[in-house]
């Protein structure tokens, strides 16, 4: 059953969407789904949330997300720099606040409909973020996350602003239309490698859209190969965001290796059906 607590997508964001590659969607879910979120988020970051014990704790970090794909457990809590994450609430932890937003059926409805695919679609990831207050989270570097992927094609992921956002905090903003360029390289978060840098000529091909200000609840969405990148926060408020990526169910998987993949025994040009990766449909 669609629960009251997401709303459904317009025609009108999803032309919107299918011409840019990201649109904003205000008041996508309630305020209160995101109070919850947060509250439970929090206290299992929390030794990473700290001023310069953040700082501290990445450097001694282990980079343990690296073993995420372990269908067990409750997902891990790492300092990547950009922001403080935890990454498999849904996909590892099935926790109920993220479960309701990630697995709701007007949610499924939307990627559908925003995919233009009617078939079910499931969970690739999904990352709890905390950005640093101060500048201590760097700058998301300018991507694509279909590089990253080791899937077959096109995806897409719900973004949410769990506080309110001001244009300082760095909310993520996109070139629009750049997901028409198709692949243009990066692994993204492995190394200092920036796609505006790498294509100065985007900045003038496309707009960059803007630093929105969105309130909890408000999302964005973007297609898996529109580039995309944030500015550091440099209020003194932490940027809470919740991110799910989506993949359509009959989506293969290339064999690359991937923190979200690795270790779950997937074969290489097989569809990805392990339960790990949610069904929504
Ligand atoms: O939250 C950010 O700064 C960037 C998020 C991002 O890269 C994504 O949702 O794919
Ligand atoms: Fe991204």
């Amino acid at each position: 059953m669609a629960s009251k607590g997401v709303r459904p997508v317009t025609g009108n964001e999803v032309t919107f969407f299918d011409q840019n590659g990201w649109v904003l969607l205000p008041g996508l879910i309630t305020p209160d789904m995101c109070e919850a979120m947060v509250a439970t988020g929090r206290p299992r970051m929390a030794e990473f949330l700290g001023g310069d014990q953040s700082v501290s704790a990445f450097e001694d970090s282990t980079r343990e997300h690296m073993t995420v794909s372990d269908a067990q457990g409750q997902g891990t809590v790492t300092d990547i720099k950009q922001w403080v994450e935890w990454r498999g609430a849904v996909r590892n932890a099935r926790d109920p606040a993220f479960c309701a937003v990630s697995l709701d059926k007007q949610t499924g409805s939307n990627v559908r409909r925003l995919l233009g695919r009617d078939r079910p679609v499931r969970v690739y990831h999904d990352i709890l973020t905390c950005k640093l207050p101060d500048l201590v989270s760097i700058p998301t570097s300018y991507h694509q996350d279909g590089t990253n992927f080791p899937i077959d094609r096109n995806a897409l992921t719900i973004w949410i602003a769990l506080v309110e956002i001001t244009p300082d905090m760095g909310p993520v903003q996109f070139y629009s239309g750049s997901q028409k360029c198709g692949l243009l390289g990066g692994i993204p978060f492995h190394s200092k490698f920036d796609l505006v840098e790498e294509y100065p000529e985007l900045v003038d091909k496309f707009p960059l859209s803007p630093a929105h200000h969105m309130m909890p609840g408000d999302a964005t969405v973007h297609h898996s190969l529109t580039v995309h990148g944030a500015a550091a926060n440099s209020t003194d408020r932490q940027r809470w965001s919740f991110l799910t990526s989506y993949f359509p169910e009959g989506t293969r998987y290339t064999g690359a290796p991937n923190h979200d993949t690795d270790g779950l025994d997937l074969q290489r040009g097989y569809e990805i059906e392990h339960p790990s990766f949610a069904l929504v449909d």
